[in-house]
């Protein structure tokens, strides 16, 4: 029996159903390259700004036990930086993911217009930026994310989806999938990391990330309950029509499995990249193939969403 992990989302094919997160090893040209060299089916960009950012003062990432916490504060090499090395990154011959951030509307516009025009194969609108002082998730302003997708709905030409942040309601889940039922996306992205978590050194008595007085996004391990809800929740709201690329708590291939149970398509992996290097790729992508043959699954598809209930 022959396994493939390919994945179609948008239209446009994976040669993997596994890439890396927005943030995770995706800064520069040579973490960028890197991607492409790896077995990661697709390359994301970490989310860009109009000008170039060193970020928020370190330690800005700690990682513990059960994930990480980080308030990074979007350091990136500013649109037209990435706008150069999007042509350049399509000889790796993986679908590219440029990933867009702005502290207000007028700069998710301005990226979004130069970005189209280097073609990246999707566009990621990350709502869910929860690190920079003094600026809150747009994701969780429900007619502020309206406001903003439509506007770029009509600018960009390639497929263009959104990073959320995680919700902890229905009501929630039902709200941001109203916005983009009448915006239009062309895939989901479910979650950024978990914002303004605490992660506290009792021996020092201390924070560990110096930023925000410690408050910061938490990721990895830990969070996969609240990941696979999200990507459950989008999945029944949209009834398996929008792609979902699940994020969160992708240690093994067991949790892209359960992911994919829940209903993605693609699934992103952040802290364990991090932590492991692009080596996690093979061993999650070899784990899963593992789980495939034993349970008869041939690609992504057969079990995507395939989730029964009591
Ligand atoms: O750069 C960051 O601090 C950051 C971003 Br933009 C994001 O979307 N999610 C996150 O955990 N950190």
């Amino acid at each position: 029996m022959s396994i493939n992990l390919s994945t179609v989302i948008a239209g446009v094919r994976f040669p993997s159903c596994l890439m890396n997160a927005a943030g995770a090893c995706c800064v520069t040209q040579e973490e960028l390259e890197a991607l492409g060299r790896s077995s990661a089916g697709a390359i994301v960009t970490k989310s860009m700004t109009p000008h170039p950012r060193t970020g928020n003062p370190s330690p800005r990432y700690y990682s513990f036990e059960g994930g990480s916490i980080n308030s990074m504060g979007l350091p990136n090499l500013g649109y037209p930086a990435y706008a150069r090395l999007i042509p350049e990154l399509k000889r790796f011959g993986k679908p590219i993911i440029a990933s867009i951030a702005g502290f207000r509307s007028q700069d998710f516009v301005e990226a979004a217009q130069v970005i189209n025009t280097a073609n990246p194969d999707l566009m990621e609108i990350n709502l869910s930026c929860p690190n920079i002082p003094g600026e809150p998730q747009i994701g969780y302003d429900f007619e502020g994310s309206k406001r903003l997708l439509k506007e770029l709905r009509s600018i960009v030409q390639v497929p263009m989806g959104v990073k959320l942040p995680p919700y902890f309601d229905p009501a929630h889940h039902e709200a941001m999938a109203e916005v983009l039922n009448q915006v239009g996306v062309a895939f989901v992205s479910v979650i950024n990391s978990l914002g303004n978590g605490l992660v506290v050194d009792p021996e020092k008595e201390l924070v560990v990330i110096k930023p925000k007085g410690g408050f910061g996004g938490i990721g990895g391990k830990i969070i996969k309950p609240v990941a696979l809800a999200n990507v459950r929740a989008f999945w029944k709201l949209f009834q398996g029509q929008v792609p979902i690329i699940g994020t969160g708590g992708v240690v093994t291939g067991t949790d892209v499995f359960e992911h994919l149970l829940c209903g993605a398509s693609a699934v992103q992996i952040g802290t364990t990249l991090v932590e492991e290097g692009l080596g996690a790729f093979e061993r999650i992508e070899k784990e899963l193939q593992g789980i495939f043959e034993k349970k008869g699954y041939q690609s992504p598809v057969d079990c995507r969403g395939a989730l029964r209930e009591l």
